[in-house]
């Protein structure tokens, strides 16, 4: 019987609709990625999921079901952006959506005197709930006891115990989103748009209320409170400790730079070795002519100068994914928060802040957790100032290419991570500046305290990890295997054509469409020491960061002639290019306005082109500064 209703239900058209809903870090997004099988971001600290991810699952029942992972909100009463696009699906306000089907309630069971009053306000909404009564591994741990049974008799809705990152408990929850969707049917008919009028404003009788009726609960069915986390506790009396916490966090960031030039060395090397095999091979083989020059000096040259950073994006990932995943991440923010006051920045900044290191674009995107619009404005317009891994390749190249390979105090300190670690400083401290300008002119407003649930510090899952690490793989080679590959034979053809005019003397690239753009730019960057060839190379850089590395290798493979060509890319730059030209470009990069799809999102999430405007234009100004200043500092400094 269940079989028929359920096929009814789903020959109406509309898959049936689920939402998950519960408070920030309770295991949501786990038990999406349990339930449809995808692989969104999980990570302990609050406000990971910001916007709302679809999916699709198959029900026992043989149903296909539409799944709906949504941000983590304390109350249905929005605060901030994120919060409110829960609020949104769930009332059915999201773009004229109506409402999900089902909603399961998302708990963690450790700490329900918190959890429950969300699922009181979603019961009062009168549409069917269960609850998921998740962390139970983590509860066991530490003597919690709920009884299931009797919390479900309390609250009337049916209460279904699961582990999220072990899928225990899985097959319980879909019994009961089989049975509740037949319930649905049965009883009340599908009312498109209508169910957000059952919802408003709780006052703070209500909340009195509320607070009540969970005490009430937890009478009925917290067996055993259990201890907190003793770990947790002895962890945080260190880390979080006045004298220790924020040098330890500085020793942290210090390692992770070292780590970036230190462990990917060995594989940097490999992939090295083997890309000049490769282009040994397809110079020996293919005859002379446009297609050897298209696949070696365009394709080979500035795909495989991209590919050979893939080692330390790697390691740079994996220690922000130890951030995120042990809950350190949560603790920084916190440090940090005294930091970031003093400039007028909100504690909350630090994690889009920190994830912009990856890239600006998540980054911008979890400034949606500040609730004062003009604290996140703020964060957004300083967001791109961290260097994001894109960068990474264009710094190591030139720092490959000019610093010596060599450890200082003592055999203690790389001197090319040291330099690394300058360049990211030099975008924390102009970020900060930014801010403490940007807070007093501006975005003025009242600074507001750092109000956010530290988590509970948890041992990485190393199988999470890997396979953060194979995403983040995956997206840096499908990135230079498309747009940049394009890109490349874009440039491989713009530097290839029209050919040098018989007689002419130097590379051909001068007499190319892109040898042209490049020396009608040249008088307008040539006061910071760029080279024509870097003009060339800055144009494209402008849809993604490493990029602007490709486009250095195709346009100075196209650009050298016999021998100089077999040299890698960081031996040519070396000659090439003088030192103060280098310095002059890692500071135009530390600064210049980012990628295309940084200013897209920048635009989508400010609502505002102006915005978008400002930023181009505070940051090429800061650029073309720094790149001058350096230039003309270092130009005198080392007697030029
Ligand atoms: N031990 C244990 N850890 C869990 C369980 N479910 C989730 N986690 C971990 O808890 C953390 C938070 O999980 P998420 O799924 O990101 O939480 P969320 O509710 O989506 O969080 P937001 O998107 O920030 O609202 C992650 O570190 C998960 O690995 C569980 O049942 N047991
Ligand atoms: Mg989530």
């Amino acid at each position: 019987m269940s079989d028929t209703v359920l096929s009814t239900l789903a020959f109406t058209g509309v898959p049936p609709r689920i939402a998950l809903v519960g408070n920030p870090n309770c295991g949501k997004t786990a038990l999406f990625n349990a339930l449809t099988g995808a692989r969104q971001k999980v990570a302990n600290y609050p406000g990971v999921t910001v916007e709302r991810k679809i999916g699709e699952f198959l029900s026992p029942a043989g149903t296909r079901v539409q799944l709906v992972d949504l941000p983590g909100t304390y109350s249905l009463r929005a605060r901030s952006p994120d919060e409110e696009v829960t609020r949104d699906v769930v009332l059915g306000r999201f773009q004229h959506e109506a409402p999900p089907d089902v909603m399961v309630c998302v708990a963690d069971a450790t700490n329900l005197r918190l959890h429950l009053r969300l699922v009181l306000e979603l019961k009062k909404l009168g549409r069917p709930i269960i609850l998921a009564l998740n962390m139970m591994d983590v509860a066991e741990a530490r003597g919690c006891r709920v009884d299931a049974a009797a919390l479900s008799a309390a609250l009337g809705v049916p209460v279904v115990p699961t582990v999220a990152i072990k899928r225990t408990g899985v097959v319980g929850l879909l019994d009961q989103i089989d049975r509740s969707m037949i319930a649905m049917t049965a009883t009340l008919p599908p009312s498109p748009g209508t169910s957000s009028c059952g919802w408003s404003e709780p006052s703070a009788l209500d909340l009195r209320a509320y607070h009540q009726e969970v005490e009430t609960i937890l009478a009925a069915a917290l067996r055993d409170a259990g201890r907190p986390s003793l770990a947790t506790r002895r962890i945080d009396a260190a880390l979080l400790h006045p004298a220790i916490g924020l040098p330890f966090l500085f020793l942290v960031l210090f390692l992770m730079f070292q780590a970036v030039f230190a462990w990917a060395a060995v594989p940097m090397d490999m992939i090295d070795k083997g890309l000049g095999w490769i282009q040994a091979v397809a110079g020996a083989v293919l005859p002379d002519g446009l297609l050897k020059s298209l696949l070696t000096d365009g394709i080979i040259a500035g795909v495989g100068s991209v590919v050979i950073f893939l080692p330390q994006i790697l390691v740079l990932f994996f220690f922000i994914l130890m951030l995120e995943s042990t809950g350190y991440m949560a603790r920084a923010a916190f440090l940090l928060d005294r930091l970031m006051g003093g400039v007028g920045l909100h504690g909350r900044a630090f994690i889009p802040l920190l994830s912009s290191f990856a890239c600006a674009v998540p980054g911008i995107m979890a400034a949606r957790t500040i609730e004062n619009r003009a604290d996140r404005l703020a964060t957004i317009m300083i967001a791109p100032l961290m260097t994001c891994s894109a960068r990474l390749p264009v710094y190591t190249l030139i720092i490959a290419a000019f610093v010596p390979d060599r450890t200082v105090a003592g055999g203690m300190i790389g001197l090319q991570g040291l330099v690394m670690f300058t360049l990211y400083a030099a975008g924390i401290l102009s970020a900060l500046a930014a801010a403490f300008v940007l807070k007093r002119t501006i975005f003025k407003g009242a600074r507001e305290p750092l109000l956010m649930e530290l988590p509970s510090y948890r041992l990485p899952s190393p199988r999470d990890i890997l396979l953060g690490l194979l995403e983040r793989a995956r997206i840096f080679l499908a990135r230079a295997g498309t747009v940049i590959f394009s890109i490349m034979i874009l440039l491989w053809f713009l530097g290839s054509f029209p050919a040098a005019p018989d007689g002419a003397t130097g590379p051909a690239i001068d007499y190319s469409f892109a040898g042209m753009l490049g020396h009608a730019l040249a008088p307008l960057l040539a006061p910071i020491g760029f080279t024509w060839q870097i003009a060339i190379a800055l144009v494209p850089g402008m849809a993604a960061r490493e990029v602007a590395v490709a486009a250095l290798g195709t346009v100075y493979a196209l650009s050298e002639t016999g021998d100089a060509l077999s040299g890698s890319l960081a031996g040519v730059l070396a000659a090439d290019w003088s030192l103060p030209t280098a310095l002059s470009l890692l500071a135009w990069f530390v600064f210049a306005p980012q990628c295309v799809s940084t200013l897209s999102v920048v635009k989508r999430e400010t609502n505002s082109w102006f915005w978008m405007l400002v930023m181009i234009v505070y940051m090429t100004a800061l650029a073309y500064g720094a790149a001058f200043v350096t230039f003309h500092l270092s130009s005198a400094l080392l007697g030029g």
